[in-house]
């Protein structure tokens, strides 16, 4: 029974439909970090979305819980080539977090604890395909999954997804962060397959 299964399995996964070009799945969470896990203690956590008139909104960490929050089941897609299908998280849209905020923006550089920073066109943000994400899989999100709060972006290379994310710059001109400095895509579409700059 194993090596019959094992062949059909292999077939149905490479031919998955939620699977990118180029990607395998993985059932595991593999964990990717450009630097040590900053710990970050919730009582000094804050968010804070400065917009290209240098106007500053802010939110506590009981402020961000008090928001509604939004249960997506979504495909994780990493430019190292796994893919993990049907994730659980537990955060607040992006959508919701700048409802108030005025902007004509059209990019925003996000930044992290630690330092890491990318780069994203701010539409990308909106409409409900962005969370600052806090619970996986029904528990408080791990540090090193960029706990207490990370940022989610499934519909783009998981390296756009900031663990320990701090704040949103808006900015009228697009600015790279830390990958897409060293050569990574400025977008990084996993069903374009855009990788690397020149993709
Ligand atoms: N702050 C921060 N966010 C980050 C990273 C990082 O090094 N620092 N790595 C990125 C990359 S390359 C990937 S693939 C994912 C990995 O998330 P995971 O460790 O939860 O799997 O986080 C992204 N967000
Ligand atoms: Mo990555």
């Amino acid at each position: 029974m194993g090596i019959v299964s094992r062949g059909f399995q292999g077939r149905s996964r490479r031919s998955d439909p939620k699977l990118p070009p180029g990607q395998y799945l993985t059932e595991d969470f593999p964990v990717l970090s450009a630097g040590p896990t900053p710990r970050v203690n919730p009582d000094s956590w804050e968010f804070v979305v400065a917009t290209e008139t240098g106007t500053r909104h802010r939110w506590t960490w009981p402020e961000l819980l008090a928001l509604p929050s939004e249960r997506p089941t979504v495909d994780l897609h990493c430019v190292t080539k796994w893919s993990k299908l049907n994730t659980n998280w537990q955060g607040v849209s992006v959508s919701t977090l700048l409802a108030d905020v005025q902007t004509a923006a059209d990019y925003a550089l996000v930044h992290a604890y630690g330092g890491y920073t990318t780069n994203l066109p701010l539409e990308d943000l909106l409409d409900g395909q962005a969370w600052i994400a806090y619970r996986y899989d029904g528990d408080d999100l791990a540090p090193e999954h960029g706990g207490p709060a990370r940022l989610l972006v499934p519909h783009l290379y998981l390296w756009k997804s900031a663990k320990w994310v701090r704040g949103i710059q808006l900015l009228l001109e697009d600015e790279p962060g830390f990958w897409e400095t060293a050569g990574y895509h400025d977008y990084g579409d996993p069903w374009r397959e855009q990788r690397y700059q020149g993709d």
